[in-house]
């Protein structure tokens, strides 16, 4: 059994390759909840809904989020009408947040619902919200206070950032399912996710990061910043903006407390030794999935 710390894409991409390795139903992925929102009324999980998409093959690539083959009549009546429609909810993917909301209304918790959808769509791979509690990451900005969508896709991550705090998260307690998982599993991967906004807010919630430091040398991460850079999202501009550096050694200090083997490109492979220095073994691979092959390569890197 493996459990993977997981924010959306690129750990989605991970968990899809390490899918074709090893059989799903040994796979646990604990996914952040710190980006979810309430919008019209409807409780979203963004990160939960792009690996279940994701792994059911249903992902939209284009978009990075939510589901193939969309339509948006519906936001495009709701711009008519001039309301929110910044955070742009497909007509398909709406069933998911009318579906969601609809069972936690009925007291069904956001781990209830995530194993009712993975069911119906044939996902193996076991999805837990880290906590059922309510936590939500919040944004110190130049611009004052931004709730994690609103600095993510109303700003387009492009404002300063000053701090970042996840409010609920010291009240809040991992699920059982949670705390079985990482004290079970052989191996604890930390998915190429961004550091400060993604995998940060499941490592404060209480008791994960203690499981994660006692069990130090089964953890092993993969570098989501390949050459200083970030894939996908703001990773090496926040990291610059809070104080870190934006390499694969920023996100080793960051991490080196919780793993005991770091993942790295192989353009990145100069980096080893200051990184190893921290009393962190390295692999070098490559660690972009950009093609079938290479993320199969990675998976076998984070299985071996
Ligand atoms: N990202 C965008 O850039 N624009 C959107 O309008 C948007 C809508 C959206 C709806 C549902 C969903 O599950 C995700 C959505 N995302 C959108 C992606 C999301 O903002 C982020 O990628 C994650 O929260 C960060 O992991």
């Amino acid at each position: 059994m493996i459990t993977v710390l997981s924010g959306g894409v690129g750990a989605a991409r991970l968990l899809r390759a390490l899918s074709g390795e090893i059989d799903p139903g040994e796979i646990t992925a604990v996914v952040n909840v710190g980006d979810d929102l309430v919008l019209h009324g409807l409780t979203i999980c963004p990160d939960l809904d792009t690996i279940t998409y994701t792994l059911a093959g249903l992902n939209n690539d284009q978009l990075g989020w939510g589901l193939a083959g969309e339509t948006w009549r519906v936001m495009d009546e709701l711009a008519e009408l001039e309301g929110a429609s910044w955070f742009r909810l497909g007509d398909r993917d709406l069933a998911t947040h009318l579906y969601r909301s609809q069972r936690l209304s009925e007291g069904a918790t956001k781990t209830d619902v995530a194993r009712e959808l993975c069911q119906r769509w044939g996902v193996r791979v076991s999805l837990l919200p880290v906590t059922d509690d309510e936590i939500a990451t919040v944004f110190d900005t130049e611009i004052g206070a931004l709730s994690f969508q609103e600095y993510f896709v109303r700003h387009r991550h492009d404002v300063v950032v000053r701090g970042i705090t996840v409010q609920g998260v010291a009240e809040s307690s991992p699920t059982i399912e949670v705390l079985r998982a990482l004290e079970e599993s052989s191996r604890i991967v930390i998915a190429p996710s961004n550091p400060l906004i993604s995998i940060d807010p499941i490592l404060q919630v209480p008791g994960v990061r203690e499981i994660l430091h006692a069990r130090r040398d089964d953890v092993v991460a993969v570098s989501p910043l390949i050459n200083g850079a970030a894939l996908k999202g703001p990773a090496d501009r926040l990291l610059v903006e809070l104080g870190h550096e934006a390499t694969c050694v920023g996100v080793a200090d960051f991490y080196h407390e919780v793993m005991g083997t770091f993942i790295i490109d192989e353009v990145d492979a100069h980096h080893a030794a200051q990184i190893e220095s921290r009393g962190v073994n390295v692999r070098v691979t490559t660690a972009i999935m950009a093609a079938p092959d290479d993320a199969r390569r990675l998976a076998r890197a984070v299985l071996a």
